[in-house]
């Protein structure tokens, strides 16, 4: 494992300020000394402040520092008065007083310098959480950023590299994370046995000083896998005693534990399906061993297992989860919550939202985005998701409730981690945007992508007008054009099959999961209408009758839901054929853009940054013509229509 690490937005630097005087940090008897954010604010002054005196106590000093647990606030929330001075900041609990000193220092360090600052704030969403896919032996499945640094060869590790982990988590509000992979396998099905318990404790531990909840992946059939029973049925009286005992022996060695996050019923994982079961039964089980020590279930929709022969235009691979959960809507234990993904696919560059977000009125959910860019380029692109998740989380689902808008129905976010044991945490510098935002947008979800962003690139890159214009132009610029290179109008898996990287149009076409494009020499696109698959009657009104016609859906996601001939005009006045070459000849222009822009960086950023970026900028444009090339000669081939500018398309 590769233990040198960066700070990433974390590296403290001297503030241009002469003081040499005696600063002090004051801690009322509430505040234990040793807390996180007592250590983070004597790291971060005593990095800021190289010539003052740090002490603790008041006794005439120049600056204060004051903490304090206040029981006006919620839990996790704090307020900040500072002015040059010093400053007051109070939490709700430590995890509140936590978050208000890392805003405290985020604010100061943007600002330069220590400034007025007046702030109250609590999280938006209850669970922020980040879900790891490490596996024991170190891999990391669909990792772009090296090995993990939660695992090597079986053994879990706590080491220097999980302490800064945690501060980056609580620096952007995270509070919440699962280790291994929702596909438990191997060593990992073990994480419970008593080999791995007291790891488990001094793991959860480290976490929770930081505000963060372990969360571990189980095995359902875990009761025979590790129990040798002859069942995992939920409804069986001696599973639900397997069960509750591991919860008992799991919480005296771990008492911090979270829960689990599972996965049953999916891609070849074990769930109650195979005892006749539903999906409630299943988590609820979970749940009650569990809820004794406060502990929580994330059960994941993502549950489907239709394969479909491609002349079969009604089964729909994108209709299963709505109709494997919306009918158990009330059905879920309190400690139970749902952990829905943005799309009803798997996280392509453009999906729907979730038609379940607005159907589950009385199930705690959870939204699940991708930080690990499995079909965004894999971080060797430059692809912020940061404009795409505000988009989802303000989407409105018209279910009837007050705030009808994602946001309003769900609580807590999820996002699958881009993070390995890389020198730079996520392969490239510039994908430490999307894990900062994620944390942000959860704790601030009003905030606008551009200014998560500039706030990103100051405590990351520091203060050069050229550095800031620059990223924030690629960044903001960065998910539309990896959408026109690659897969326009709602189109998706148009990647090469099994690691999703680079163009096959037809690579996932035939397969038995799905059907995706229906391309051929007249038409392109799923009709998910009454008509075709019926997909869009699993929105309220008036979004599937919008869904259900080309005239009225969105040119987005035109071809995600209608069936339509190429030539069919889109709202933007372009056919569709025009749309598929102007779309990939102006995505492949802007990477082209990208990677010039990044050349004129050269000296004002580190040059391990700067070489690295280079690399991928470089590896980007290389990939965009390809997409460029293959998906314009396919529906050129395809359709027999020229692009009507004449440009070179094979
Ligand atoms: C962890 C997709 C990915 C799988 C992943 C799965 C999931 O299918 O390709 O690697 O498995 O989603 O979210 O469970």
């Amino acid at each position: 494992m590769n233990t040198a690490f960066s700070p990433l937005w974390l590296g403290y630097e001297p503030l241009d300020t002469r003081f040499t005087g005696r600063a002090a940090i004051r801690c009322t008897s509430r505040v234990d000394r040793q807390c996180a954010a007592v250590s983070e604010l004597i790291t971060a002054l005593s990095a800021m402040l190289p010539a003052a005196e740090l002490t603790f106590g008041a006794d005439s000093a120049s600056m204060i520092f004051e903490l304090d647990i206040a029981d006006f606030l919620s839990e996790e929330e704090y307020t900040v008065s500072a002015d040059e001075r010093g400053a007051s900041i109070l939490g709700g609990s430590e995890a509140g007083l936590l978050y208000g000193v890392f805003a405290y220092l985020a604010a100061i360090r943007a600002a330069g310098g220590f400034v007025r600052i007046s702030r109250r704030l609590r999280p938006a969403l209850p669970l922020r959480m980040l879900d790891h896919w490490d596996n024991a032996d170190g891999t990391i499945e669909r990792g772009y950023s090296g090995s993990s640094f939660f695992f090597e060869n079986g053994h879990l590790i706590v080491n220097e590299r999980t302490e800064m982990y945690a501060r980056l988590l609580a620096s952007v509000g995270i509070n919440a994370c699962a280790i291994n992979n929702v596909n438990v396998r191997g060593e990992a099905i073990k994480l419970i046995t008593e080999d791995n318990l007291r790891d488990l404790g001094k793991l959860s531990a480290l976490l929770k000083r930081w505000g963060i909840a372990l969360y571990i992946c189980v095995d359902f059939s875990a009761p025979m896998s590790l129990g040798k029973m002859r069942t995992a049925d939920p409804l069986d009286i001696n599973v639900s005693y397997w069960w509750q005992s591991k919860a008992r022996e799991l919480y005296s060695s771990a008492p911090a534990l979270g829960g689990f996050l599972v996965k049953a019923d999916s891609e070849g994982q074990p769930g109650p399906y195979a005892y006749g079961r539903d999906h409630a039964d299943g988590a609820n089980m979970l749940a009650r061993a569990l809820k004794p020590f406060g502990g929580k279930v994330i059960w994941r929709a993502f549950v489907y297992n239709c394969s479909q022969d491609w002349r079969d235009t009604r089964t729909d691979r994108a209709c299963a989860g709505y109709r494997t959960f919306a009918p158990l809507d009330g059905h879920f234990d309190g400690n139970v919550i749902l952990q829905v993904k943005n799309g009803p696919m798997d996280f392509q560059v453009r999906e729907p939202v979730h038609p379940l977000f607005g159907a589950m009125k009385h199930t705690a959910v959870a939204a699940e985005f991708q930080l690990a860019q499995e079909y965004t380029g894999q971080q060797l692109h430059v692809c912020c998701l940061l404009p795409m998740i505000k988009q989802i989380l303000a989407h409105r689902t018209y279910n009837g409730s007050q705030n009808d808008t994602v946001l309003g129905t769900i609580s807590g976010a999820a996002a699958v981690a881009n993070t390995g044991d890389d020198f730079c945490w996520t392969g490239s510098e510039l994908a430490a945007a999307n894990l900062y935002g994620f944390g942000r947008l959860c704790f601030e979800p009003t905030l606008a992508a551009e200014d998560i962003l500039d706030e990103w690139i100051s405590l990351t890159f520091g203060h050069n007008e050229l550095v800031r214009e620059t990223l924030l132009y690629i960044l903001l610029g960065s998910h539309k054009a990896y959408e026109d290179y690659t897969a326009p109008l709602g189109l998706g898996w148009l990647c090469k099959p099994n690691h999703h990287y680079g163009p096959d149009p037809w690579g996932y076409e035939f397969d038995r999961w799905g059907t995706y494009n229906r391309a051929d020499r007249d038409a392109v696109g799923i009709d998910r209408s009454m008509d075709g698959t019926g997909y869009a009657a699993q929105y309220y009104p008036p979004l599937c009758d919008m869904y259900s016609s080309p005239e009225t859906c969105p040119d987005e996601l035109l071809l995600f839901f209608c069936r339509v001939p190429y030539t069919h005009v889109l709202h933007s006045g372009k056919t569709v054929i025009q749309h598929i070459y102007d779309s990939h000849f102006e995505g492949c222009e802007q990477a082209e853009e990208f990677a010039r822009l990044w050349d004129k960086l050269e000296g004002s950023i580190d040059r391990r940054v700067f070489d690295n970026g280079k690399k991928r900028f470089r590896e980007q444009l290389r990939s965009a013509r390809e997409w460029r090339d293959v998906i314009n000669t396919f529906f050129r081939r395809l359709s027999g229509i020229e692009d009507e500018k004449g440009r070179k398309i094979y």
